[in-house]
């Protein structure tokens, strides 16, 4: 493990700044009273770290915030992500795995730059990222129609996005902080702009769409894909919930239609787990009160969102448990 198997640090962010939707907010506390928490802990025998707070940063947003480089709220997100990295810096020096709850994906931008300094500064590596999503957010400010900064972690976390004054927004971004492009991989993808496409192209990003899940499977995309990153490579994992079908997680800011099943999202995970080179997890763009009359959307979302990041129940002593390996056993 590159991590110490037992200590999860838990880093709750209430934060809704990177797109315009209210909701992605209560998302967190969703999530923790849903039980996530105590799951990991009493049932699963993790060590937990950090405090069950849900943070709101409201204090951290500026009282006048213009449009800088076409994004929206830029000044609240810089500063709230630049606090997410250090609290991700911190306990990833520390060995444990970090458990970001989001929140919308612009916290991304905080939890990728705050592992990949860890990563380099602890294990001397770089990092790779698997990014699922139905999306790449992957745009520039300079490429985005939205302005939305949720649609943007991706080029600000590998450098595509530099800001060149360091005293606006994003400034703080530094190279220890980069992710590289070819460490980056997607799974999910079904609704990529056409700047993004050019993005990918022009960068031989790797990218696992949904018709290449079609066409061969979650287990051979999984191979793939792990197989691009390289054994004993730390992963950051980042997983946007509307990556899953809306069938079974509608209440959602961006939802696609012809996702993942639940079993497929839940598939990735166990097999990212099984590497034994996890290092982080996000799970964002959960919005509970996106949901319809009879609040159904948002209890299965939230219930998908707690599949997703419950690991297998093997973990964290034995490695697997899986029926071809017990009965192969002699
Ligand atoms: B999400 C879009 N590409 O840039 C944009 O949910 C959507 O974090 C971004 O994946 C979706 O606004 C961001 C059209
Ligand atoms: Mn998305
Ligand atoms: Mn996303
Ligand atoms: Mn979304």
């Amino acid at each position: 493990f590159l991590s110490n198997p037992e200590d999860i640090g838990i880093v709750a962010v209430g934060f809704s700044g990177g797109q315009c939707k209210p909701g992605v907010d209560a998302a967190p506390k969703a999530l923790i009273e849903s039980g996530l928490l105590t799951q990991l802990r009493e049932e699963l025998g993790y060590k937990l770290h950090g405090d069950d707070e849900v943070h709101l940063y409201s204090d951290l947003a500026p009282a006048e915030d213009p449009p800088h480089r076409n994004m929206k709220n830029p000044r609240a997100v810089s500063a709230v992500t630049e606090r997410i990295a250090q609290q991700v810096h911190h306990h990833a020096s520390q060995g444990r795995m970090v458990l970001t709850l989001g929140g919308d994906h612009s916290i991304a931008i905080g939890t990728l730059a705050g592992s990949a300094k860890a990563t380099r500064e602890r294990l001397g590596r770089e990092m790779a990222v698997i990014w699922v999503d139905a999306h790449a957010d992957i745009n520039t400010p300079e490429t985005s129609d939205s302005g939305n900064i949720h649609g943007m972690p991706v080029a600000f976390a590998t450098g595509l996005a530099r800001e060149e004054n360091p005293d606006g927004p994003f400034g703080w971004l530094h190279k220890d902080h980069l992710v590289s492009t070819s460490k980056l991989v997607y799974i999910a993808l079904r609704d990529v702009d056409a700047p993004e496409k050019r993005i990918l192209r022009e960068n031989g990003i790797r990218a696992f769409s949904m018709h290449d899940i079609d066409r061969h499977g979650i287990g051979r995309v999984m191979e793939m894909a792990l197989a691009h990153i390289g054994n004993d490579t730390p992963i950051h994992l980042s997983f946007d919930v509307d990556a899953l079908d809306p069938l079974w997680a509608p209440s959602t800011g961006t939802p696609v239609r012809g996702g993942l099943t639940l079993r497929e999202g839940d598939y990735i995970c166990e097999c990212v787990h099984e590497t034994g080179s996890l290092v982080a997890v996000d799970l964002v763009e959960v919005n509970p009160t996106l949901a319809d009359e009879r609040d159904v959307g948002a209890h299965e979302t939230v219930r998908a969102g707690c599949s997703i990041v419950r690991p297998p129940s093997s973990s964290p002593t034995t490695k697997t448990n899986h029926i071809t390996t017990l009965t192969t056993r002699p």
